[in-house]
Formats: C-alpha cells, sequence, structure tokens
C-alpha cells in the first residue's frame, strides 16, 4: 500500500517537474506583461489536481499528506511563485481552516468546487494596522439574531479578486479577551456588504492579486462561523504552521531554479578567455547556494515527516521557513552577482526572480516573526 502510494507520488512530482519545466517557465514572459496567469495554465494546473492538493480524498481532492504536497510544490516553484500562489491559497490558509476545523455541511459546501477549481478560497487574516501582531485585529463581528453582522478592512488578501469564499478573522468577543476574543467565518464572495478593491500594484510577484477587502454591515448566517466561537486566532495559527512549511518548499523550488539560472550564465559567458564558470570565486557562490539549497530541502523533509507523524510543528516550520527564504535571498542575490550588468536589466529571467523571491521573507510570517516564534518555542521546551 505504503509502495504504492509511493509509487504515485513519484508519478506526480515527474508530472510537475514536467509542467514547471515545459508550460510554467515558458510562460513567464506573458505573465510579467499582462499580470494574468493564461488559460492553458490554469487548465493544466486542475488537470494536475493542484487545487485540490490537501483537500481529503473524499471531498474530491487528492488528500496529500505534507511530505507529498511539498515535494509538488518544491517542483512547480521551478517557475515564478506567482503560479503557486494562484492554486496554493486556495489549497493552503483559504482552505486548511474548512478541513480541519468545518463542520460537515461547510466541507460538503466548499472543499469539492475549491478541489475542482472551480471555486478559490482566500484568507483574510492581516489588516491596515493589523499584520505582524495578528492578535491586535480590528474587525468585529456582532451577533444579530441568526445571524453576525461584519465590519471592517482586511488588507493584502491574496486571490481576493478570485475567491468565492473567504475564511475571515474578526472579533466576536471584548477586547480584553485578547486572542481569544477572535472568530473564524466563511464569508461567501456575493454577501452584500462585502467589497473587494484594485489589486495593490507591487514590486513582484506578477500574476498574483492583493487586494483589500471590505466589510460594510455584512451579514452572515450562524452557520458560517468556522469553529467555536473564541477559537478562531489558534485555528488561523494553526493553519500558518503548515502553510509556512508550504512557503519555505515555495523557496526551496526557487532555490533550484536560480542556482540553474546561475549556472546557466556562468557557463556560457566568456571573460579573459574562458567562461566565468572556471573562476574559483564564482564556483564559490554556485557552491554555497548548492549547500544552502540542500540543507532547506532537507529540513523541510524532516519537518514535513513530523507534521505527518501527528506532531506539533510550530518551531519545524518557523525554522524553515525562516531559513529557506533567507537561503533563496542570498541565494538570487549571488546569482544575480554571477550575471553582473546583465543581471540587472529585464532581459534575463534572474531580474524578476529577485523581485519575487523578495517577498517570500515577509509574506505569511516575517523573518523577524518566525525568530521570535522559534526562541519562544525553544524557551517553552526547555521549560523556562
Ligand atoms: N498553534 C496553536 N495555537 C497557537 C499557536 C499555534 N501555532 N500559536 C499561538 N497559539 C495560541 C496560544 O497557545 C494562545 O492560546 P492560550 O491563550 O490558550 O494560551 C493563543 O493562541 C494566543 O497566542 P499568543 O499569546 O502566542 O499570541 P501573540 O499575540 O503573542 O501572537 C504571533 C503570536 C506573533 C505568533 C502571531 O501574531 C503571528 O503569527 N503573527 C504573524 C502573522 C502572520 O504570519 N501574518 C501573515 C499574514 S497571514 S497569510
Amino acid at each position: 500500500m505504503e509502495t504504492e502510494r509511493e509509487e504515485t507520488l513519484a508519478l506526480l512530482v515527474e508530472a510537475c517537474r514536467r509542467f514547471a519545466r515545459e508550460v510554467l517557465v515558458p510562460a513567464e514572459v506573458a505573465v510579467q506583461q499582462t499580470q494574468e496567469i493564461p488559460a492553458h495554465v490554469v487548465r493544466g494546473l486542475r488537470e494536475l489536481g493542484l487545487f485540490g492538493m490537501t483537500v481529503p480524498e473524499e471531498y474530491g481532492g487528492l488528500g496529500l499528506n505534507a511530505f507529498e504536497e511539498t515535494s509538488l510544490v518544491t517542483e512547480i516553484c521551478y517557475a515564478q511563485p506567482a503560479f503557486r500562489s494562484f492554486f496554493g491559497t486556495t489549497n493552503g490558509v483559504g482552505t486548511l481552516g474548512i478541513i480541519n476545523f468545518g463542520t460537515e455541511a461547510q466541507k460538503l459546501r466548499y472543499l469539492p468546487r475549491l478541489a475542482s477549481g472551480e471555486m478559490m478560497a482566500s484568507f483574510a487574516l492581516t489588516e491596515p494596522d493589523s499584520g505582524s501582531d495578528a492578535a491586535s485585529l480590528q474587525t468585529r463581528a456582532v451577533r444579530d439574531g441568526d445571524h453576525w453582522v461584519i465590519n471592517g478592512t482586511k488588507r493584502f488578501i491574496t486571490n481576493a479578486i478570485h475567491a468565492g469564499v473567504f475564511t475571515v478573522f474578526a472579533r466576536t468577543g471584548p477586547k480584553e479577551l485578547g486572542a481569544n476574543g477572535i472568530s473564524a467565518f466563511l464569508v461567501d464572495r456575493d454577501t452584500p456588504g462585502l467589497s473587494v478593491s484594485k489589486p495593490y500594484e507591487k514590486m513582484g510577484f506578477a500574476g498574483s492579486h492583493e487586494s483589500d477587502v471590505i466589510f460594510e454591515d455584512a451579514r452572515v448566517p450562524a452557520s458560517a462561523m468556522l469553529g467555536p466561537e473564541g477559537t478562531g486566532f489558534k485555528n488561523a495559527m494553526r493553519s500558518l504552521d503548515h502553510a509556512r512549511l508550504h512557503m519555505a518548499a515555495v523557496a526551496s523550488g526557487l532555490c533550484q531554479r536560480l542556482i540553474d539560472e546561475g549556472l546557466r550564465y556562468a557557463t556560457e559567458r566568456k571573460q579573459f578567455g574562458q567562461p566565468i564558470a572556471k573562476f574559483q570565486l564564482i564556483q564559490a557562490m554556485l557552491a554555497d547556494s548548492q549547500a544552502e539549497a540542500l540543507a532547506a530541502r532537507a529540513m523541510i523533509e524532516r519537518a514535513a515527516r513530523d507534521m505527518d507523524s501527528g506532531r506539533k510543528i510550530t518551531k519545524e516550520a518557523a525554522c524553515c521557513k525562516y531559513f529557506a527564504t533567507e537561503a533563496a535571498g542570498r541565494i538570487a542575490d549571488r546569482m544575480l552577482q554571477i550575471h553582473g550588468g546583465n543581471g540587472y536589466i529585464k532581459e534575463y529571467p534572474i531580474e524578476r526572480l529577485y523581485r519575487d523571491v523578495r517577498l517570500l521573507r515577509i509574506y505569511e510570517g516575517t523573518s523577524q516573526i518566525l525568530q521570535l516564534i522559534t526562541a519562544r518555542e525553544m524557551l517553552r521546551e526547555f521549560g523556562a
């Protein structure tokens, strides 16, 4: 049985690897120009089942475990990361809450459509004044008979322009309750009072759209609450533990792409009568990058195995995302350096990859927040 599963994974990994290299990478330039993910790419992502990677099989998904999921994400993220954003929020933070804390009715209502890619989901936690300090969020939901009425603004919500359902975090208890006064709701796109702003213009991640989602007396039925009242923050944190591991896999895939771009340039470009790859200072940059990429990959595989065995991976996921995304940043910098002046113009992919990689150290937990989470878990385990 296990062997059959491993064989299926190997086939899926190979299919994702080919799709990334043969379909996604060639589509990158067009995405820069149009800011849209082309229809043939969306079709391919659907055919691979990627919209339902983490959704259990009984709801139409692939039901992958963390090891399997991170293996596929690593392959797909050989191409620019906006392709992953397109299906990744639907699989990740947008869906994990429904999978882990949803009622049967909520699962049946959303998961099959999310898994097929017919519907997309977004995760609405961040606000204009609440980013790293997520528990300080100000969006409020007030009970009114059989309904809740939501007011507030969510910021930088990925895929909001496409989403059919939002997991929205709102304060339902008094301020003094802090994180324990926050609840989660599943809010349908067509809810009166919900509006989505024009996407922000960003320095990179072309094709991924981030908007504000505004709630003005948006009424949702009591059955839209996700998990018991007051558990929204903890549920968000649990989803983020998983999502940070996923994000580390994004960085891991990009590390290999960046290195390959560096290798290609270093072997083609000649200076002083020979390919610059022959120079030891160039080789040192390549070798340091490969070592970091391999280390990141190994950390992710181990944390994914830990998660699959049922362990809480708050510390491990924070370490993985911190290390892998910082490594990707260093590698992007070195590979651009290898390109010299040609790395600074738009002719070569390294210029846009460099801009894309910069976001990885910020979203779904900044490097600094991940350091704090890691140290806090270490001190807790130590009994301090
Ligand atoms: N899993 C389960 N429960 C968790 C948890 C986790 N990973 N992390 C915290 N909790 C629980 C705590 O145990 C605590 O519960 P009790 O009150 O029962 O003890 C509760 O949640 C509040 O936690 P805490 O006191 O640690 O909250 P803080 O306000 O100190 O916030 C951080 C903690 C910094 C970890 C949180 O705000 C965070 O992750 N910020 C970054 C947000 C982010 O990544 N945003 C990106 C955009 S979303 S895509």
